[in-house]
């Protein structure tokens, strides 16, 4: 395992510093984030990791404290060359959000429509410590972190996204689980009047957006739910005020805006699987040798890029997170359980 778990003393740069010393001294300490790929360091983060142009959220007052005093536990981009922290305005321009509609900008057009204050979770099914959160409830229990991850979506492009958020493992083991519990499948929001493209009549999908996780997959410590991302809380369009990051699989696992999460004993069938199960499996784990049919998965185009700079990468097995993820599936034929 390469995280490094930060010391309760392990204060974070931005507790004890004005925000702008926090800034310039951040981008300073990117320089030493070439250290070694798959070094992992509390405490680094990458060059561009700049938020300076990153408009502030409207998080409330309990979220921007955990934000505020969240300690960072990055998980270092292996290559300083190509694992560049994307702008704010890609990771918050171009998204996949289907419940906004199915082209990359009507999430960030349309997501203004959606409430996430107050928002309440669900936990129930195989769990002793079930119920309806309200979402302060429900988070702030757990430790929040910074987390730099790549994002690769089944689509073939990528992003480097600093999320922030709780470990999804904390989440479960206070829902305590039952031994009948093998596998966690969550639930987006239905609601057509916030999310118009739930109520369009050439939609695939069949609401609610659901996906799942194999329950050692769910309490992997890699395995985020994202509150926040650059410093500040989520933006509607990249899924507030609750969504998965799941950084060794293809994108559409990350769902978004979440409202129920269910401890349950069958293989939940995903909202990608159910539409084209040959296209689209439960596991997805990012891997360069097994194609989608009708596109390779051997390359990416690392956003963000240009018709004169593609900016085109290997694309790597589990995504770059085989050293702490392919004990998982030891023994598993992964072209068979793609
Ligand atoms: N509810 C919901 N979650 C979702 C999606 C969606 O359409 N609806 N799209 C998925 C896909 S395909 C990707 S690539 C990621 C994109 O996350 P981002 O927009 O924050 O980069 O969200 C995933 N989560
Ligand atoms: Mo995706």
């Amino acid at each position: 395992m390469l995280i490094k778990i930060a010391k309760p003393s392990d204060l974070r740069e931005s507790d004890v510093t004005p925000e702008s010393v926090y800034l310039s001294r951040r981008r300073f300490m990117g320089g030493l984030a070439g250290l070694g790929a798959g070094l992992a360091l509390s405490g680094t983060a990458k060059a561009s990791a700049d938020y300076s142009d990153v408009p502030d959220g409207d998080a409330p007052a309990w979220l921007q404290g955990k934000i505020d005093s969240s300690r960072r536990r990055a998980v270092v981009p292996a290559d300083p060359e190509t694992d560049a922290i994307a702008p704010f305005r890609d990771a918050s321009g171009y998204n996949n959000f289907y419940e906004f509609g199915s082209s990359k900008s009507d999430p960030a057009r349309h997501a203004d429509r959606l409430e996430t204050q107050p928002w309440s979770v669900v936990i129930d099914g195989e769990v002793n410590n079930g119920g309806r959160f309200n979402l302060e409830d429900f988070a702030s229990p757990s430790r929040f972190e910074e987390r730099i991850y790549r994002l690769r979506c089944v689509e073939a492009w990528s992003m480097v996204i600093p999320w922030l958020g709780i470990s999804l493992a904390d989440v479960i083991q206070r829902a305590e689980p039952t031994s009948k519990a093998k596998y966690v499948r969550f639930e987006t929001l239905v609601d057509p009047e916030q999310m118009p493209a739930q109520d369009s009549a050439f939609s695939l999908i069949d609401w609610p957006y659901v996906e799942g996780l194999r329950l050692d997959e769910a309490m992997h410590p890699l395995t985020l739910l994202a509150l926040g991302m650059y410093g500040r809380e989520l933006p509607n369009q990249n899924g507030a005020p609750l969504r998965l990051v799941v950084p060794w699989k293809y994108g559409f696992k990350s769902i978004k805006s979440i409202v129920r999460i269910s401890l349950v004993e069958e293989q939940p069938v995903n909202s990608w699987q159910r539409i084209a199960p040959d296209e689209y499996g439960f596991y997805a784990n990012v891997n360069p040798e097994v194609d989608h049919p009708r596109w390779s998965q051997a390359t990416e185009r690392r956003l963000p890029n240009s018709l004169f700079n593609p900016n085109t990468l290997d694309t790597r097995m589990f995504n770059g997170y085989a050293d702490e993820v392919a004990e998982l599936y030891a023994g598993m034929d992964l072209r068979k359980h793609f």
